[in-house]
């Protein structure tokens, strides 16, 4: 899969895919992030990106021209299954999304910055818009980093048996069940027994059960279907 980024922030994104499962992702050529500064594509100069909005009021937006020969640039090169935009205006992220996201071949994310794009881009470019939640980030670069990781991870070949995500919170629209390594008694705090009883069916059900009991206790609209509780 290959994931182009329009930011003005690139910094902001140079770390958060270079460790960990993003590192692995992209050494095993399963995932490749490419990040493009907006400000080396404008026709304006001073690299300039945004400007007043019409109509007046506060805050700059980003205008149209250089989102859109960047776009083009890209769409040069291939073809693009999604052009997402992030901002908190978007559909709410959740593992459904992330999960068809990971089939994709290309996908384009453009960060939102100050009051948004000109929504001409929107209209005639952007093919879904993602917010992570009900809160205002300053920018779509953190949310995209988000977006990357939780898509990243679900690559078929990224996760081996021992991280697999199918046993990851949500994958099966439950939460997972609590976790215990060594020692078994810490400070006298014991691992409950099942679990070091050795009994692989027991240790299933024991588990099914408590992830039934989390999700019931922390987020009851998940076992309804009802995933914005
Ligand atoms: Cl995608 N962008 C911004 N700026 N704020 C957000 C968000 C996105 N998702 C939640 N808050």
């Amino acid at each position: 899969m290959r994931i182009d980024i329009i930011t003005v922030l690139p910094e902001l994104l140079e770390s958060p895919f270079n460790h960990s499962i993003m590192k692995r992702a992209k050494a095993k050529g399963l995932l490749e992030v490419h990040l493009h500064n907006l400000r080396d594509h404008t026709p304006y100069k001073q690299g300039q990106v945004d400007d007043y909005q019409f109509g007046g009021g506060a805050g700059m937006v980003m205008m149209p021209e250089p989102l859109a020969i960047l776009i083009e640039l890209l769409q040069k090169e291939r073809r693009y299954d999604e052009i997402i935009f992030m901002t908190p205006d978007g559909k709410l992220y959740d593992q459904k999304t992330s999960n068809t996201l990971s089939l994709k071949e290309n996908v384009i994310i453009i960060c939102g910055h100050y009051k948004g794009i000109d929504d001409r881009i929107r209209q005639h470019f952007v093919t879904m818009e993602i917010s992570i939640g009900d809160y205002v980030l300053s920018g779509g670069e953190l949310a995209a980093a988000v977006v990357v990781d939780s898509v990243g991870r679900l690559i078929p070949g990224v996760l081996n048996d021992e991280t697999s995500a199918l046993f990851d919170s949500f994958q099966d629209g439950m939460l997972a069940p609590p976790v215990y390594t060594r020692p078994a008694d810490f400070r006298g705090w014991k691992v409950p027994e099942i679990l070091i009883s050795g009994d692989p069916k027991k240790v299933d059900a024991w588990r099914h059960e408590e992830s039934l009991k989390r999700t019931a206790e922390r987020r009851p609209g998940l076992l309804n279907d009802d995933v914005q509780e």
